[in-house]
């Protein structure tokens, strides 16, 4: 849920990463934090770690200017994706935004995708919470591993509803697809919370979602706007 501070003028908004174990959360938070310019972002917390797999949570927060007037804190999660720890992904995904599915590609993932997307949407059912209403996209990860499923299987397996969700190809480990996955996130929570009738924040209705998380650093408008 939205937590909105007119004291400090901040909008909090909290996008979870899930998704089966070792598909690419973690390595999505590390480029992000790696690829972001330093005035937007906050310390990369990653909460105890057993050689590289997550145990309990990665925390990123990102402040953008998207809407007059606000500082937008995009709140970034991962979920640890070993089935052992599902009661710390309902834990994670309590007050969840946005969802980012990551999917892994190797064909030997497939069943470990299947499963953790099943889990995901039991695991919003017990905080009364489903994908109709959390908006969500997928990313199709490691996209370079010589083995990766087709597209248009992964698609046919993950996305095949009336209402498509976005998709993005990935390759989380060079930073393909990873900023696009999360500013396709952070623009569909934009574009509903300004939808939102009752939000009651001014300039809300005049937001400009197609700007929710800026370009690279060595992007030179990025440059141009951190002081
Ligand atoms: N080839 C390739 N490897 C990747 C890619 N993304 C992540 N990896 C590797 O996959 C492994 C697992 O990545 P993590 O980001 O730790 O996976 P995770 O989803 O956070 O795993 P858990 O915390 O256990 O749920 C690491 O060795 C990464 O380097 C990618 O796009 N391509
Ligand atoms: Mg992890």
């Amino acid at each position: 849920m939205a937590f909105i501070n007119y004291s400090s003028r901040e909008i909090q908004l909290k996008i979870v990463y899930y998704g089966a174990a070792l598909c690419g959360k973690t390595t999505n938070l590390v480029t992000l934090h790696k690829q972001i310019t330093h005035a937007q972002k906050g310390e990369l917390v990653s909460l105890a770690t057993d050689a590289d797999r997550t145990l309990f949570f990665d925390f990123l927060s990102l402040n953008t200017r998207t809407l007059p007037g606000f500082t937008t804190r995009f709140q970034l999660y991962t979920v640890p994706g070993q089935a052992i720890y599902n009661t710390t992904r309902q834990l994670v995904l309590k007050g969840v935004d946005g969802i980012v599915f990551v999917v892994d590609s190797h064909w030997e993932k497939m069943a470990d995708n299947v499963e953790s997307f099943a889990n995901l949407q039991e695991n919003l059912i017990e905080n009364h919470l489903s994908l109709v209403q959390i908006p969500y996209v997928l990313q199709y990860n490691k996209r370079d591993i010589p083995n990766a499923a087709p597209v248009n299987y992964l698609e046919y397996t993950f996305n095949n509803r009336a209402n498509r969700a976005l998709a993005f190809e990935g390759v989380a480990a060079t930073g393909l697809g990873v900023l696009e996955t999360l500013n396709a996130a952070a623009r569909l929570l934009l574009a509903k919370y300004s939808k939102t009738p009752n939000a009651n924040v001014t300039g809300l209705a005049q937001a400009n979602p197609t700007v929710a998380v800026p370009p690279p650093v060595d992007d030179p408008r990025v440059k141009a706007e951190a002081v």
